[in-house]
């Protein structure tokens, strides 16, 4: 079932399974998980795994974070964890089970990129509900960066990719509610587990990112949000950090917000400055207060972690040795 969150109306879970983390060191902001002594020196630290990942998606993050202390690399860890947003039928801004555009049908929006700067996305994609692991495909097994549309689901196919039926009779039942009105009006926190980005730092000391959207319900056909775009969605500098983002895909693009974020850091701002100023450049083109939300959760090489939003309502979900906690970020309004 699909539950509106309204600014300013929003309860969330203060702790995952608070009682048996036993996490209460990690209540301190920002999360320093992987102490260096040297900002470029990632490559020498090891056994700092962690995960961390836009809203409340403790199941993505645990998935992710167990991966990688049994050993996966950043990357694949990624993956794993938009995964299990992307199969969850009940999350409706994912995957699987995801809002469709005003026609009715569902398309999905997905990037990924490694440590090494490599990057692969697919855009606008129909039928298929792993799109993060398809744009990691995108990456390794095409000479591309992007596909979109029906070449990407071709491409899906030819990979051995199921093809199924992606509007749940759930989201079909809210569209056909819409198209009484037809009135378009992105919603703020739409549900508490979003867009899924996710950050994943691993036990060779490499980050890696991905990010899975359904994108804005009731979009016009073929419209693309920041999601799968590298440098607005996403974006990894191993040797700096890095930031994914949530929220109204138009006005992240418009300021590249992601690798803003990353440039930011590479300047010399903490992870929380960074995603702080990368809000403000939104909010400064704006009348008044927005009626939109945007937020970015970003971790920097040295493991501090910053998150922001432009509205009350956003949460982030932290997974490290075990232990995984949602985190409700702070925000201008
Ligand atoms: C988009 N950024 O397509 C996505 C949607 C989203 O919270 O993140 N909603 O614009």
């Amino acid at each position: 079932m699909k539950i509106v969150h309204i600014l300013g109306n929003m309860k969330r879970k203060a702790f995952i399974d608070k009682s048996t983390l036993g996490i209460s060191g990690l209540l301190i902001s920002p999360y320093i998980f992987a102490k260096k002594s040297n900002h470029n020196s990632l490559n020498s630290i090891s056994s700092n795994a962690f995960a961390i990942a836009t809203w409340d998606v403790q199941r993505a993050v645990t998935t992710a974070g167990k991966s990688l202390d049994n050993g996966a690399n950043a990357l694949e860890a990624a993956v794993s964890g938009a995964a299990v947003e992307e199969a969850d039928i009940l999350n409706s801004t994912v995957g699987k089970g995801g809002a469709p555009d005003r026609e009715g049908t569902v398309s999905l929006d997905a990037c990924v990129m490694d440590s090494n700067g490599n990057c692969g996305a697919v855009l606008a994609v129909e039928n298929i509900t792993h799109v993060a692991a398809l744009a990691k495909d995108v990456m390794e097994k095409t000479p591309h960066v992007i596909l979109a549309g029906d070449g990407a689901r071709k491409f899906a196919v030819e990979q051995g990719y199921k093809t199924e039926d992606l509007l749940s009779e759930s989201s079909k039942k809210a569209w056909k509610k819409w198209l009484e009105k037809s009135d378009y009006q992105p919603e703020i926190n739409i549900e508490n587990h979003d867009t899924i980005g996710m950050l994943c730092y691993d036990q060779s000391g490499n980050l890696s990112g991905s990010c899975s959207t359904s994108g804005l319900a009731y979009k016009m056909k073929g419209r693309v949000g920041d999601s799968p775009i590298i440098g607005s969605g996403l974006f990894v500098d191993n040797t700096v950090g890095a930031a994914v983002a949530t929220g109204l895909g138009e006005e992240v693009i418009k300021t590249v917000g992601s690798f803003l974020i990353v440039e930011l850091m590479r300047q010399g701002k903490s992870p929380q400055k960074a995603c702080e100023e990368a809000i403000q450049r939104i909010i400064q083109k704006q009348q008044g207060k927005p009626n939109f939300q945007v937020a970015y959760v970003a971790t920097n090489t040295a493991g501090a972690i910053g998150a922001f939003s432009i509205h009350k309502g956003f949460s982030y979900t932290i997974y490290k040795n075990n232990n995984s906690q949602n985190i409700n970020a702070k925000s201008i309004y």
